[in-house]
């Protein structure tokens, strides 16, 4: 049975994970004949022309990638293939997801179970299994076939580092209204183990050549005893590549911080969000702007490299509120600052079926939103103000495609 993957195209490169897991879950259950493209790298022509012959097609889709991955459907669709959508945007619109004629099935959340039982040939249309409960019995996604190496490639373009992810969970216990996290993995969280992570972690390094390894989980310091253990195994162990990772300013302590920095941390990123705090509470973010204040003094004593991710464009959102983020940022001066726009993606809370059903959300990213306005701000304001802080903060703006490493200066 032929088996193709597609990671549609984005604004992002984007490693492809997920169909890296898929991937390798397929292989350990016996189902070898897989191949993958990418819309970021391969054209639309080679990416049809490889499903000529394929018996299922699977699809990985955030919203901005929707367009691009139907547009790619409905070219390959025939009597003989099934096409399978997965990812973010179908586990949130499983049924409009199906209403398009070239889309056969959906899987809603967690792909692997669901994805190998499609293969054994079910054919219910919407597929949503129980977690996998231990993350340990997953194979690590297979980097080869989503030739990651092109990715790895395109951040040593940007950065001068050759970086690659790694998920040490699945799940977010947080309810930020602005997120869609909990519609794939909910918010129960699942670990693996230390020493799990590790063993990918030295296998990426030493296999792939990488000289930064980015964790990419929503938040890598949720359970503190298991980050502890991590970090002093890898100090045993010897494992010496450096890494940065998502942190909240609420699931850290200086204990934690130091033995990070130990263990190679070098780099973290933090949703500082607003500096507002009637905005912190509508987004139910639930932290403190005092322990955003302490947290960045105490990283820049313990001389990591802090990036600050800023949203504009909360409902309630004033003029007011913005310069409250602004004069925060001034205060914590993080190594690098990006300002978003909210975007009302299906799964956050800000997403209305009917006033957005004509959003074409390849058409909606941070900087080219044109959807989004608050009680007292316009989308025209709102960018005006996102052009405003990105142009005062330049020298630390975290562009799209260049993520200054501290490794890269
Ligand atoms: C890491 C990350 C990034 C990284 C990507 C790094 C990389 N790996 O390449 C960067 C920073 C580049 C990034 C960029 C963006 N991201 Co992002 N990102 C994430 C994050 C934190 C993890 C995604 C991930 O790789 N998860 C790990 C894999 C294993 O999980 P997965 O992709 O969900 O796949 C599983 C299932 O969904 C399913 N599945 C997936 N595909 C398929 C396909 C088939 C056929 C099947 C059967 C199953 C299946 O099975 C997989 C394994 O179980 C998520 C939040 C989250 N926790 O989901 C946000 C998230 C996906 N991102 C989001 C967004 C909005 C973006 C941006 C659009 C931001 C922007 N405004 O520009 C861009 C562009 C993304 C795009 N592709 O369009 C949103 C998506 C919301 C939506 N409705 O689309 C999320 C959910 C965060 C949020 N705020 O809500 N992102
Ligand atoms: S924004 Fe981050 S902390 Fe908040 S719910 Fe989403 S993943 Fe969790």
């Amino acid at each position: 049975m032929k088996i193709v993957l597609i990671q549609p195209k984005t604004f992002h490169t984007w490693e492809a994970l997920n169909l890296g897991y898929l991937a390798s879950f397929l292989r350990l259950h016996g189902h070898n004949d897989l191949s993958f493209y990418s819309g970021f790298f391969d054209s639309d022509g080679e990416i049809i022309k490889g499903c000529n012959d394929a018996d299922i097609v699977g699809f990985s889709c955030t919203s901005p990638q929707m367009r691009h991955a139907l547009n790619l459907a409905k070219a390959i669709k025939n009597n003989k293939n099934y096409i399978v959508f997965g990812g973010v945007h179908p586990s949130a619109l499983p049924e409009d997801t199906l209403k398009n004629d070239c889309v056969d099935a959906v899987v809603q959340g967690e792909g692997e179970e669901a994805f190998l039982d499609i293969v054994k040939g079910n054919r219910e249309q919407i597929l949503k299994h129980p977690y996998i409960k231990d993350l340990d019995d997953l194979p690590f996604p297979d980097r080869i076939l989503i030739k990651q190496e092109k990715n790895i490639r395109q951040a040593y373009e940007d950065n001068g580092v050759r970086i690659a992810s790694i998920f040490s969970s699945r799940g977010c216990p947080f309810r930020c209204t602005f997120c869609a996290s909990h519609l794939v993995w909910s918010r129960a969280v699942r670990y693996r183990s230390a020493d799990n992570i590790l063993d990918e972690f030295e296998h990426v390094v030493k296999d792939l050549k990488i000289d930064f390894i980015k964790f990419s989980d929503d938040t890598f310091t949720v359970k503190k005893p298991l980050i502890r253990e991590f970090c002093e195994k890898k100090i045993k162990r010897n494992i010496n590549a450096p890494w940065g990772c998502n942190i909240r300013v609420d699931s850290i302590d200086v204990d934690m911080l130091k033995l990070m920095k130990q263990a190679g941390c070098k780099e973290i990123w933090i949703g500082v969000e607003s500096g507002a705090p009637k905005i912190i509470k509508e987004m139910k973010k639930g932290i403190d702007i005092d322990k955003v204040r302490n947290v960045f003094k105490i990283t820049a004593e313990l001389g990591f490299f802090r990036r600050a991710y800023m949203l504009l464009g909360m409902p309630e959102e004033s003029l007011e509120d913005i310069k409250l983020s602004e004069k925060i940022v001034d205060e914590i001066r993080p190594d690098a600052v990006g300002f978003t726009i909210l975007a009302p993606y299906p799964g956050t809370a800000y997403y209305d079926r009917e006033e957005h059903k004509n959003v074409d959300w390849a058409e909606v990213d941070e900087y080219k939103n044109r959807i989004t306005k608050t009680k007292f701000l316009s989308n025209e304001d709102l960018h005006n103000e996102q052009a405003r802080l990105v142009t005062k903060f330049r020298k630390s703006i975290v562009y799209r495609h260049k993520t200054q490493s501290p490794l890269a200066i």
